[in-house]
């Protein structure tokens, strides 16, 4: 068996509505290229090593598919997640308060209770992106802030403008998580949907 096994194991929520960049961030970070993506039917899962408290741990990234039927099965995923990155479009100013109310209601799960959060001001390239300040605004992160750690990140997925910063913070906050394995029998729903779904 790979030497994995033995490390603590983490699990990373990647989230955030439709086309805000999740997949493109996960790629970028996987394999520092910018590949072209398709929206994500399901979910796309990687793996990455770091270091926490000068120990290897190893980090599962869940990637979500975000579009609206998709977001019903983000609760899967949520029992053991040790931090949610929440992805936005920052410069999407007409889909800014939709993703602000998924984030909410995101955050309200149980299972989230007292989860780190970050959240990633993406498109940072693109003119008109909301900077920080605006996005802690915008996102009310001084009221979701009250029961988590939280940090707001700016960058671009497609050039890799604070993706390294971004991901140094979620090892930074993440927690470890005591069952490994619960998030994985947890997408046998989402799998079972979409094999159904796929057969109409
Ligand atoms: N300019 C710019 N475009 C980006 C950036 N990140 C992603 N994109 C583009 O945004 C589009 C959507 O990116 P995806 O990564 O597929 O979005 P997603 O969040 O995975 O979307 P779903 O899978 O539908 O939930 C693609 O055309 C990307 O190339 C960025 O930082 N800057
Ligand atoms: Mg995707």
């Amino acid at each position: 068996m790979g030497s994995w096994v033995s490390k603590p194991q983490v699990q990373v929520l990647l989230l955030g509505l439709d086309n805000a960049g999740k997949s493109t961030l996960l790629y970028k970070l996987k394999h520092n290229t910018c590949v072209s993506t398709v929206p994500t039917i399901g979910f796309n899962v990687e793996m990455l090593e770091a270091r926490k408290n000068r120990k290897k741990i190893s980090i599962t990234i869940w990637d979500v598919g975000g579009q609206g039927k998709m977001r019903d099965h983000w609760p899967n995923f949520y029992q053991n997640a040790g931090a949610v990155v929440f992805v936005v479009d920052s410069a999407d100013q007409e889909r800014l308060n939709e993703a602000q109310r998924e984030l909410e209601r995101t955050l309200r799960n149980d299972e989230l209770r007292g989860r780190p959060l970050i959240l990633l001001a993406n498109k940072q390239d693109v003119d008109g992106a909301l900077n920080v300040t605006e996005m802690k605004d915008r996102f009310n992160m001084r009221k979701i802030c009250q029961e988590r750690d939280c940090f707001v990140q700016p960058c671009s997925a497609s050039t890799g403008f604070g993706v390294e910063e971004a991901f140094k913070r979620v090892v930074q906050v993440v927690k470890l998580s005591s069952e490994p394995g619960a998030v994985k029998d947890n997408i046998r729903d989402t799998v079972h949907y979409l094999r159904t779904n796929s057969k109409q």
